[in-house]
């Protein structure tokens, strides 16, 4: 039914095309255009062009600043934002300038210019100095353009700093695992063959440091602490995308990726800065990776460090909360497996070793 509509529709506007055609050559007729080499009609579409180029600049400038742009530009929550929001406006800046400014001698001059009985177009076939000057004016400009831009990526992507949280956060259809290194804060190791339906990232227990891993089900984030997000993905590509952040990093499959960062607003700040009571920091995949991609979100809460800390100190070892994996530690790391990751506190393996030697 509606493609019917749709082939009527264009039908309808292909007839009054075709009318409005025949009426404007009849004018021309009546008017004596018959003959002439370029008819009247060669005024109204020279005047279309200076009313093409009033409503286009009219309509770019709504459009970007008018208060349409409300999602385009997310609130920041990072230190290195600050820069990058710097040089994304600087850009915006000279572009703008720049493509406005050619816009307006293309159409002023196609006005200008229209076809008049008698004018000939001078002949003007070249100019060294102006060649020299639109070659070099836009090689000096983007060359700055380039290294500030350049420049500021090498320090935000540098070596991130030694007291850095260290997350990792894994990518698959569809959606995120994050996975904290718990009290040594360090991240186990992991192989894709001990991935199964339950060890979704595949942590290898037979390192000491993954016992005490944790998987939470929210990105929580220490504000004014650099974290560094250790990133992979478990099938096909996605992207770490977190607008607020100014943070965007693909997870690669068999190819880890990082990206370190300073939060520097909490959830509740942020409520408060947005007017918006139900406001969250969100992580989302960036790359079209399947059916499901738009699935992808996944909640992030930036909290005080102090809070943080709280938090980081009550969550449970994987481990402990799938005590069967105890049979893929290796038998002599059993007992630091099960002291690690809380299945067994040291309090009761003292009493234990207390009652074996009061025995003897
Ligand atoms: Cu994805």
């Amino acid at each position: 039914m509606l493609n019917l509509i749709i082939i009527l529709a264009v039908i309808l506007v292909l007839a009054i095309l075709i009318a409005v055609f025949r009426v404007t050559t009849l004018v021309g007729i009546v008017k004596g255009d018959a003959g002439k080499y370029v008819t009247s009609d060669n005024k109204v579409q020279a005047a279309m062009c200076l009313l093409f180029l009033l409503a286009g600049i009219i309509g770019f400038f709504y459009y970007s600043f008018g208060g349409l742009d409300d999602d385009f530009v997310q609130p920041l929550a990072s230190e290195h934002g600050v820069e990058t929001d710097r040089l994304f406006w600087i850009t915006m800046a000279i572009t703008c300038f720049v493509f406005i400014l050619t816009q307006i001698f293309l159409f002023y001059f196609a006005f200008k210019y229209q076809y008049k009985e008698g004018k000939k177009a001078t002949f003007y076939p070249h100019n060294n100095t102006l060649e020299i000057i639109w070659t070099a004016v836009p090689a000096v400009v983007l060359t700055i353009l380039i290294i500030s831009g350049w420049k500021t990526w090498t320090k935000i992507t540098g070596p991130a700093p030694d007291k850095s949280e260290i997350i990792e956060v894994m990518g698959y259809q569809y959606s995120w695992s994050v996975r904290y290194g718990g009290s040594d804060k360090q991240l186990g190791d992991y192989d894709f063959k001990k991935i199964d339906v339950v060890n979704q990232v595949g942590i290898d227990f037979s390192d000491k440091a993954s016992f005490d891993d944790f998987i939470p089900t929210k990105l929580i984030l220490p504000k004014g602490r650099p974290v560094h997000l250790k990133i992979r993905a478990r099938d096909v590509i996605h992207s770490v995308y977190q607008p607020h952040f100014r943070l965007q990093m693909n997870a690669v499959p068999g190819m880890p990726t990082r990206f370190w960062f300073v939060p520097t607003k909490t959830t509740a700040e942020m409520r408060q800065e947005t007017g918006n009571p139900d406001f969250e920091y969100e992580l989302v995949c960036n790359k079209i990776c399947g059916k499901g991609h738009f699935a992808m979100k996944y909640l992030i809460e930036v909290v005080e460090p102090e809070e943080y800390d709280k938090w980081y100190a009550s969550q449970d070892a994987w481990l402990k909360q799938n005590d069967d994996y105890l049979s893929q530690v290796p038998d002599e790391l059993q007992e630091m497996a099960r002291i690690a990751s809380g299945i067994e506190n040291n309090a009761e393996i003292q009493e234990v070793e207390n009652a074996v030697v009061s025995n003897n």
